[in-house]
């Protein structure tokens, strides 16, 4: 069995979709490990465009199989959604999408608390998703979430949400506006509908294995939002690197080939917490136009800034990449010249670690390298060669810098914008 991993390196959004999607062509099966509706993975194929968030995009490929593995999270009424919204665009999915028995079921209580939590945080807040996923992952480990199996065993199920909304409307008294028989009553339907789509992944990647069915792991969210080396407490509530492949999906180590770490030209961040290269200033403001950033979930103005290489060799440092996707290179066409940082300073001192407490983080100085723009279109070009010699500079420059070939280049957002190396 040969495994293929797409991992966000920096805090999400680089493009981890575009790429899973191209590398669905080679695999017969496509999982996502952790991370539920949260996620928002863009494809553009032949003119449309297609959002995933807790579907895996495999599904674009008509040859590929996929599944949701034990370590997500799913809301079932966005997971019956987004199949319906995929079907109107007339991308047919039937037989073809699994979701792991093990995996956790996102309540509508989730999502409410999941505000009301964000509530309690006050100025400090995490700026969520409100997708339910941190409470989700929380009722996971204190052992009283529901998973997708118990939504067959109608008493336990039943018991399980009536017991998770007491405790809730203990906590939160009448600012939860919610009644659980409601949501319960909506299950009686989802009970039927999903006989066909649940499945214990443990013998289906056992058979994948035995059958060297070639595999590919869809990374959700990104290394800088891992709850444990990600930037806590600004971060998702999983492990979105290389370690949750490993537990949210039973692949087994020996049949992980290549780790590819996705790395937007430059960087953006979604929701609270520190970043230290963020462009508050017109260079930041032409990085949110020009790429169009803004969140595929929740619709916010995604914060812009210089690449940040002391950020990606961190996450190099966690995920062990084994080639990188460097995308969106066309946003940086029209620049004259570009900053990337290479290290941080704090007090005086260079770091030369990535500082785990977030206040440390937000008062580095920034250490920059300034390279120069190419004030080319770079959309359409086709080969390595072709590229500016500047663009090819400024790759160059961050293969060296973090010691891992860059091996995709993304010029566009269609499938065919990629130049392979
Ligand atoms: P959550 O909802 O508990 O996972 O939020 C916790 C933090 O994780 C961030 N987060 C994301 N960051 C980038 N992209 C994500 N997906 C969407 C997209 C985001 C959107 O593709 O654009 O639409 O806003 C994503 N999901 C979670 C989140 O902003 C919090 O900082
Ligand atoms: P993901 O969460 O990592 O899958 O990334 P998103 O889909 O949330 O955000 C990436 C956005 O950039 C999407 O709108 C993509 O269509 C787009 N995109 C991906 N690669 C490129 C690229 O190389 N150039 C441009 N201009 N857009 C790209
Ligand atoms: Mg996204």
């Amino acid at each position: 069995m040969s495994v293929t991993v797409v991992l966000g390196a920096q805090w999400g959004d680089e493009g981890k979709g575009k790429l899973a999607d191209i590398l669905a062509h080679s695999s017969k099966l496509c999982c996502r490990a952790q991370g539920g509706n949260n996620a928002g993975h863009t494809i553009v194929v032949d003119g449309v465009t297609y959002d995933f968030h807790i579907l895996p995009s495999g599904l674009v490929n008509p040859g590929c199989v996929n599944l949701i593995g034990s370590g997500c999270v799913v809301h079932v009424p966005s997971f019956f959604k987004e199949l319906e919204a995929l079907d109107a665009k007339g991308l047919h999915t039937d037989g073809r999408i699994y979701i792991s028995d093990r995996a956790q079921v996102v309540f509508d209580m989730h999502q409410l608390v999941d505000g009301l939590e964000e509530v309690e945080l006050g100025g400090g807040l995490i700026g969520t998703t409100k997708k339910g996923i941190g409470p989700s992952y929380s009722t996971k480990m204190t052992r009283s979430g529901m998973r997708m199996c118990d939504i067959f065993n109608e008493d336990k199920f039943e018991a399980g949400m009536r017991r998770l909304a007491d405790g809730y409307k203990k906590r939160f008294g009448d600012l939860l506006q919610y009644d659980v028989e409601e949501e319960i009553k909506r299950y009686k339907e989802y009970r039927t509908k999903l006989q066909d789509y649940v499945v214990d992944q443990v013998p289906l990647l056992a058979s994948a294995k035995e059958k060297k069915t070639p595999i590919l792991v869809e990374g959700a969210n990104a290394l800088m939002l891992d709850i444990d080396h990600g930037t806590y407490p600004f971060v998702t509530s999983s492990n979105t690197g290389l370690g949750g492949v490993m537990t949210g999906l039973t692949l087994g180590w020996r049949s992980i080939r290549e780790v590819i770490g996705v790395v937007k030209a430059y960087t953006t961040r979604v929701g609270s917490g520190p970043f230290p290269t963020e462009q508050l200033s017109a260079d930041g403001e032409k990085l949110q136009q020009v790429g169009h950033e803004v969140g595929v979930t929740t619709g916010r103005k995604r914060r812009c800034g210089w690449l940040d290489l002391v950020v990606v060799k961190h996450s190099h440092a966690c995920n062990d990449y084994t080639a990188i996707n460097l995308t969106k290179l066309d946003v940086l066409d029209d620049f004259d010249e570009l900053k990337v940082a290479t290290s941080y300073a704090y007090n005086g001192q260079t770091l030369d670690y990535f500082p785990a407490d977030t206040e440390i983080l937000s008062k580095v100085e920034v250490h920059y390298e300034t390279l120069p723009g190419w004030k080319t279109a770079t959309t359409g070009i086709k080969t390595w060669a072709d590229l500016p010699e500047n663009a090819r500079k400024y790759i160059e420059y961050i293969e060296k810098f973090i010691d891992v070939p860059v091996k995709w280049i993304g010029v566009g957002p269609a499938r065919d914008h990629m130049i392979s190396r």
